[in-house]
């Protein structure tokens, strides 16, 4: 995982806590991540090879694994990541309920350049005044493929429809 914020490594110590790779990447004043920064962080993610098992070995293979998944996550505003190709499959764009649900008219742009919008932490549904039908709605005003996933890290719901979408082969 390659994680982008101004500062701070919170996002990566959290993933890294989990067992998976991730390289933090601090833009400082800049509000997005551009490829050569992908580059760069990619180049640092510990998948290449066994460095400690065999430390001469310059083993690509993991970088190369076709079941291998990389996230990037861009910095956390709805405007400028919109623009730049990180070499991506797929954009997807996470809008937490607790931001309205008219964001996808307000920022149109992320919402146009996404495959997939995940309506995220659904748990707070119940005390929130958030839309979901008319959320969807805005988004497909802006992106009549968009597909919609509705999940919540908190109780659990929705990752295995996650799961299956990021499993399913590269369109
Ligand atoms: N209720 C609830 N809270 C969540 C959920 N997912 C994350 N949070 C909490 O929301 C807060 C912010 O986390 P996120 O929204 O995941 O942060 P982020 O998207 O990485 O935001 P950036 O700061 O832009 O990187 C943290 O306190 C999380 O514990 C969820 O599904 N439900
Ligand atoms: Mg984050």
């Amino acid at each position: 995982m390659i994680e982008g914020d101004q500062q701070t490594s919170h996002d990566a110590d959290r993933i890294r806590a989990t067992g998976a790779p991730a390289i933090q990447v601090n833009t400082g004043k800049g509000c997005h991540l551009d490829a050569p920064m992908v580059a760069e962080a990619f180049a640092r993610l510990p998948i290449h090879g066994h460095a400690h098992e065999h430390p001469h070995d310059h083993d690509h293979r993991h970088a190369h694994d076709p079941g291998a998944l990389l996230f990037i996550e861009n910095v956390g505003n709805l405007v400028c990541p919109a623009m730049w190709d990180l070499g991506e499959a797929a954009k997807v764009a996470i809008l937490s309920v607790t931001e309205g649900e008219d964001k996808p008219l307000k920022y149109p742009d992320l919402f146009a350049a996404a495959r997939l919008m995940v309506i995220h932490k659904t748990d707070l549904l119940p005390h929130v005044d958030f839309d979901v039908a008319r959320c969807i709605a805005y988004a497909q005003r802006v992106n009549p493929g968009i597909e919609v996933l509705l999940a919540s890290s908190r109780s659990g719901v929705g990752m295995d429809a996650w799961l299956d979408w990021l499993l399913q082969p590269a369109a």
